[in-house]
């Protein structure tokens, strides 16, 4: 009898419609913000990373683009997201390691939880610098990707020659750490000889013009280190429209379709790829595992480099750090 009621119990229970797992998972996720640094290729691809991440873990996303690199662009988006009051976590990529440390500790204030990708706040150090409230700082090591491009030049150059620097701004954490990464790699040679270091503010246009500038005040020139996407553009087009295409050499930060279509031309001989997915995928996860209880994030994850030239760049393995951008 107690066997039969139970069987009943069972067949009654196995009535009830079932009800799906995910019932008010939408509540229990957190709601998150991308604010990037710029419209360019690397965002784009970030963006790419993130979105995924979203579409993976279930989670709502709100991104806003700033118009130009531009701590006073950025802040008021940045102010936005906060006004707004249902966002939990805020993906961001400081246009600025000093001047958007306020308006990020406004946002910690009113109880959003920060991630920082691609470049950091402060020393870029969490644990024990002046900045500790990010969860994470998610993006290349900068140092190391200037110490490449300044040492393949040393190398590829004999250990002789003079070099110059297209960088974009004082007091970005990326490229100023790409600026000094390459200075040390190339000090290292005595024969090495860097006649010069300009800022575009991130600006192709404004690129072009100085590296023109520079290759006629410098008939030596050896070599062009592009420290980001527009350096790079505007180091390739003043190098192009000179007609010195494969006589001064330009290594590009940034694995655009620009700088692959000048690898191939002969302009460019290296190509620094980043993993602009990853740090976006990555980021997402974080901030998921954060929400969920985790405690031990690594407070610095440093992605990695895919290094491009002539020779690698239509093996499968490195093509899929070229930038595609749909
Ligand atoms: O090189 C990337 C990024 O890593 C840097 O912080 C700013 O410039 C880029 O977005 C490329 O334009």
């Amino acid at each position: 009898m107690v066997k039969k009621l139970l069987l009943l119990a069972v067949a009654a229970l196995l009535m009830v419609p079932v009800l799906p797992l995910s019932v008010g998972a939408q509540d229990d996720l957190p709601k998150i913000g991308f604010l990037p640094g710029v419209v360019d290729p690397f965002y784009q691809v970030m963006e790419l990373g993130i979105n995924q991440a979203a579409a993976d873990l279930g989670i709502e996303v709100v991104t806003q683009y700033p118009d130009d690199w531009n701590v006073t662009l950025q802040t008021p988006l940045l102010d936005s997201f906060v006004a707004r009051g249902d966002l939990d976590y805020i993906i961001i990529a400081p246009v600025d390691k000093e001047q958007m440390i306020a308006p990020l500790q406004a946002a910690v204030d009113a109880g959003i939880k920060i991630i920082t990708v691609d470049t950091f706040l402060g020393d870029g150090d969490y644990v024990n610098g002046p900045v500790t409230f990010p969860l994470s700082y998610i993006g290349s090591d900068n140092l190391e990707g200037g110490r490449i491009a300044g040492e393949y030049l040393a190398e590829k150059l004999g250990g002789e020659g003079k070099v110059y620097v297209q960088n974009t701004n004082v007091g970005v954490s990326t490229t100023e750490q790409r600026g000094q990464g390459f200075i040390e790699a190339i000090e290292a040679h005595p024969g090495m000889e860097l006649v010069g270091m300009d800022y575009n503010l991130d600006d192709a246009n404004t690129a072009t013009e100085q590296t023109a500038a520079v290759l006629q005040r410098e008939p030596e020139l050896a070599a062009i280190f592009g420290v980001n996407v527009f350096s790079a553009i505007g180091a390739g087009n003043a190098v192009n429209n000179a007609g010195l295409g494969g006589a001064v050499d330009v290594v590009a930060f940034d694995a655009t379709q620009y700088a692959i279509e000048q690898l191939r031309a002969g302009t460019v001989s290296l190509v620094i790829a980043q993993k602009p997915f990853d740090m976006g995928y990555l980021a997402m996860e974080f901030a998921l595992a954060d929400w969920r209880g985790v405690t031990s994030l690594p407070l610095r994850v440093p992605t990695g480099y895919a290094v491009i030239t002539a020779d690698n760049v239509d093996d499968p393995e490195i093509a899929r750090f070229i930038y595609q951008v749909p």
